[in-house]
């Protein structure tokens, strides 16, 4: 693999790994929009970044346990009807180095900031899959269980040179409620190479890892992808697994994420000014689930206040309103007084009443997955 021709990134990223490029923002700078600015936005990728050039050629072929496989160029793509969804994309490495300090875990370090929020502009994957002869999804339409696995153009070393690969269940790709997008924009720009142009698969609620970038085929298959990112990656072990005794087909690939929060204004070991300081940062929950409740504690978890929670800046957000983003991240604040020395926690519940872990060694795995244990940070009252 070469990585000569990667695109210029904004210097404010913190880079967690250069090749294959990875790379988060500032907590400050993840914070200061409700819709992420796409050069701030994490990049995770596990090879170079391709380039696709011509692109009047450029089709994605459908295949696979169908009648009619075909071609579709970007024209036919742009042809069905257009949505913008707004979706948090997470990946499920989010706060890797947190739960890699209480044992060493394997993967990519990551801060606070392994997630964004975009606006995805593309047709629905149901639209789509409806080109090919395949009925949306009703109540009657039986899916037998298949699955739509999307295979990239990149070369990733995991699959042996191969193309990145993921699956996604036949009833959740065939259902237009699922909102899952073949995505040629972010931000009403068209998708820049970083993530993913000419075209992606955004699947809102969950992991990253299941949203291809660049590409390439779209496959209809009886099992679920067989690709290392499915079947050996991005699964949850029990803290007693480790490499010696792990048997990868004892578990399921992930799909949702699980309730997650995040304070962003403050980094250890920040020193305040006496008195007063503003707790926020970002809330979501996987599945389409709404935030119910952010609680924040500076007393070590002894009392705590509940956090305000909105989406668009001065309107209260309220969960499953038709007026909130669904697939989206909800920030919080809370202005609190705090002590000499404390130690500040956040925790969300959803609408489903999931609350996050209290300690990250409960849920500590050897691949450092879905770290969503109370996010704690630590400050200091100064002069
Ligand atoms: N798609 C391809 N083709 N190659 C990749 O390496 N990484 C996945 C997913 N799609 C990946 C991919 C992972 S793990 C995540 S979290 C998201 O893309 C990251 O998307 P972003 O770089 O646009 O933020
Ligand atoms: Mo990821």
């Amino acid at each position: 693999p070469h990585y000569s021709q990667e695109p210029s990134r904004h210097p404010c990223l913190i880079i967690n790994a250069k090749e294959p490029f990875n790379a988060e923002p500032p907590r400050s700078a993840l914070v200061s929009s409700y819709i992420t600015p796409i050069d701030l936005f994490y990049k995770r990728n596990h090879g170079p970044i391709p380039l696709v050039d011509d692109i009047e050629r450029y089709s994605v072929s459908i295949c696979g346990l169908l009648g009619n496989p075909k071609d579709l160029f970007m024209n036919d793509i742009r042809k069905l009807p257009k949505y913008n969804v707004t979706a948090t994309l997470q990946c499920a490495g989010n706060r890797r180095t947190a739960m890699s300090k209480v044992r060493t875990v394997k993967g990519v370090g990551w801060d606070v900031s392994a997630i964004g929020n975009a606006i995805w502009g593309g047709a629905k994957l149901a639209d789509v899959l409806e080109l090919v002869g395949i009925p949306k999804l009703t109540k009657s339409t039986p899916s037998g269980g298949k699955h739509v696995e999307f295979i990239s153009v990149d070369m990733c070393k995991e699959e042996n040179g191969g193309p990145y690969k993921a699956s996604i269940p036949l009833i959740q790709a065939t259902n237009p409620e699922a909102d899952v997008l073949i995505a040629y924009e972010m931000n009403g720009e068209p998708l820049n190479r970083d993530h993913g142009y000419p075209l992606r698969v955004v699947v809102p609620g969950v992991i990253g890892a299941r949203s291809v970038k660049w590409l390439d085929t779209i496959k209809i298959i009886a099992e679920e992808s067989q690709g290392f990112f499915m079947q050996r990656d991005y699964k949850m072990f029990p803290p007693s697994v480790n490499w010696d005794n792990i048997v990868w087909s004892t578990r399921k690939p992930q799909m949702d994420f699980p309730v997650q929060c995040a304070i962003c204004s403050l980094e250890d070991v920040d020193v305040v000014k006496h008195g007063k300081v503003i707790v926020s940062g970002y809330a979501v929950s996987g599945g389409g689930r709404g935030i119910e409740r952010v609680d924040i504690s500076v007393d070590g978890s002894k009392t705590w206040v509940e956090a305000s929670r909105y989406q668009k800046t001065g309107v209260p957000y309220i969960a499953d309103d038709i007026s909130s983003d669904k697939w989206a991240w909800v920030f919080f604040q809370a202005e609190v007084d705090i002590p000499q020395i404390t130690e500040i926690v956040a925790k969300a519940v959803d609408t489903a009443a999931n609350v996050q872990p209290e300690n990250v060694e409960v849920i500590w795995n050897l691949r450092g997955i879905l770290n969503t244990s109370w996010h704690r940070v630590h400050v200091r009252v100064g002069h």
